[in-house]
Order: C-alpha cells, then sequence, then structure tokens
C-alpha cells in the first residue's frame, strides 16, 4: 500500500464500509493501529460517517436495504478490530462498574449500542451486552444474574423506544428497579423522554454516555 496519510487512510477507510466490503475495512482497520492514528477518530469519522452517508441514500431511495445491512457488518467488523486498540488505549486494569447493555425489544440495530459498549469497556467498565431484540424479562434476568449497576437501552425506532418504558415498568414491578441506574439512548430519543419514562440518565452519543456512566456512579 502506498504511504497513505491519515485523511486519505480515513477516505478509504469509510469507503470500503459504504461499500460494504468487510475484508478492506478489517485491513484498514489492522492499517489504523498500525500507523497509531486514533481509533475513536477512526470510528467516528469512517466507519460510522459511511454508515450515515449510506443511511441516507437508502432514505432517498438510492440504495436498498441490503446494502445498509452489508456497510453495518463491515463497520462491525472494523470496530472489532479498533475497540481492542480503543481498549489498549483506555489501560483500563479493575473495572469501575458493570454494565448490562442491550437493543429493545422488536429493534435490530446495534451499531451505537456497539460503540457505546465499546467505549465503556475502553473506560474500565465490565459489559454484557445482552444484543439485539431484548425483551424486558431478559433484562430483568441480566439484572438477578450479573448483579450490574447501570442497564442500558438503546433504541432506534420511535415505535421500539416505548419499549424502554415498559422494560423500566417491568423492572419496577419486579422490586428491582432500586439496584440499578437506568441509562437510555439511540437517535429518536431525547433527555425529556428518559425523564418522562423514568430513566436516571439519557446520552445523545457514546462519549456522552460514558461520562454520565461515571456521574451515575460518582466516578470523578
Ligand atoms: Co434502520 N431505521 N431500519 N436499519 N436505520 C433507521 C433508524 C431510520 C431512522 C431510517 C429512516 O427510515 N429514516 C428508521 C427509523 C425511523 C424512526 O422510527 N425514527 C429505520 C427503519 C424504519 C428501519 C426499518 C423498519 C426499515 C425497514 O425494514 N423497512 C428496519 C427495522 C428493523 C428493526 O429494528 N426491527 C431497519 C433496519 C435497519 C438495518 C438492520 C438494515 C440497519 C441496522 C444495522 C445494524 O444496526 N446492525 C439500519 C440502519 C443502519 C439504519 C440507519 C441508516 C443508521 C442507524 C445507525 O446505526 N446510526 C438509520 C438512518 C439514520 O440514522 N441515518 C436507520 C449510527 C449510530 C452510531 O447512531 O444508533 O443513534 P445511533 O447511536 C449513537 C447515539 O444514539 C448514542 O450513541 C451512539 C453512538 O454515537 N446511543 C446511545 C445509541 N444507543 C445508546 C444507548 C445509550 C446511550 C447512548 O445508553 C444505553
Amino acid at each position: 500500500m502506498v504511504n497513505l496519510n491519515k485523511e486519505d487512510l480515513l477516505n478509504r477507510l469509510k469507503e470500503a464500509t459504504i461499500n460494504g466490503d468487510s475484508d478492506e475495512v478489517a485491513r484498514l482497520s489492522k492499517k489504523v493501529i498500525e500507523l497509531g492514528i486514533d481509533p475513536l477518530e477512526a470510528v467516528e469519522k469512517a466507519l460510522v460517517k459511511g454508515v450515515i452517508e449510506l443511511g441516507d441514500k437508502w432514505i432517498s431511495g438510492e440504495v436498498f436495504i441490503s446494502d445498509i445491512i452489508a456497510a453495518a457488518d463491515a463497520m462491525k467488523a472494523g470496530l472489532s478490530i479498533l475497540k481492542s486498540e480503543i481498549i489498549k488505549r483506555g489501560k483500563s486494569i479493575k473495572y469501575l462498574g458493570r454494565i448490562v447493555i442491550g437493543t429493545v425489544e422488536g429493534d435490530i440495530h446495534d451499531i451505537g449500542k456497539s460503540i457505546v459498549a465499546a467505549l465503556l469497556e475502553a473506560s474500565g467498565f465490565e459489559v454484557i451486552d445482552l444484543g439485539i431484540d431484548v425483551p424486558p424479562q431478559k433484562f430483568i434476568e441480566a439484572i438477578r444474574q450479573y448483579n450490574p449497576d447501570v442497564i442500558g437501552m438503546s433504541a432506534l425506532m420511535t415505535t421500539t423506544m416505548l419499549k424502554q418504558r415498559e422494560t423500566i415498568e417491568a423492572i419496577k414491578q419486579a422490586g428491582l428497579r432500586d439496584r440499578v441506574k437506568i441509562v437510555v439512548g439511540g437517535a429518536p430519543t431525547t433527555e425529556e423522554w428518559a425523564g418522562e419514562i423514568g430513566a436516571d440518565g439519557w446520552a445523545p452519543d457514546a462519549i456522552s454516555a460514558v461520562e454520565l456512566v461515571k456521574r451515575l456512579l460518582n466516578i470523578v
């Protein structure tokens, strides 16, 4: 590969994400680490940016859902490589706390949730990721099984964000509400929404999600 500067490399990484070329994304993500480029910058300026740009084309009907799925898979191939570097740079040893995170029932969007999970891990938290389409009962079982400090719920659609409220109600019904802090997020959610459903906090992006969790757990 010719001697690439950072901008060229991040651009190529973004294009490979848009093209859904997981092998090329993996190869270029390793290059990011080799060249000592900030892995988080590569996630945000190349991987996520690629998915969003393609998403806009999908919304305007220029590309198909299959293109988005391929781009999301490529993005996650890159995130899995860059995440270890993000964690290494976080140089975390002892866990600051334990978080159970998942995308709510009926919702299979997991790009944002995976970035939040990766950043929380990099910041020294133990993260248990329940994945996508997680019913309220599974969050309840996870509280009993893992005794987390925080429950995090991601939702990407106006229809599924209602499940965040339903899950909080179910946690209350199970008598477990006082045992955990609950944080919600995902594009359609807002600070007001979080207040309305009785969550302990809301964050618009992964960096502020980490700051929020530290605040809620009184970690300076
Ligand atoms: Co879908 N999708 N999608 N989609 N998709 C959206 C979300 C949509 C806005 C596109 C559109 O039509 N305008 C729309 C939702 C509209 C609405 O209700 N508001 C939509 C729809 C309708 C659908 C389908 C119904 C389409 C269909 O089948 N007809 C379908 C639903 C499937 C389902 O969930 N049941 C669907 C499917 C998909 C794919 C599976 C193909 C794919 C997801 C692939 C994957 O995730 N593995 C997909 C994608 C990629 C998108 C877009 C293009 C991108 C979403 C994304 O990943 N954003 C999206 C359009 C868009 O947003 N431009 C769209 C990037 C990500 C980093 O942002 O997740 O917000 P986000 O995460 C941020 C913050 O929100 C925050 O930090 C993250 C990182 O910075 N954050 C948290 C997130 N979670 C948090 C949790 C926290 C704290 C902060 O605490 C725990």
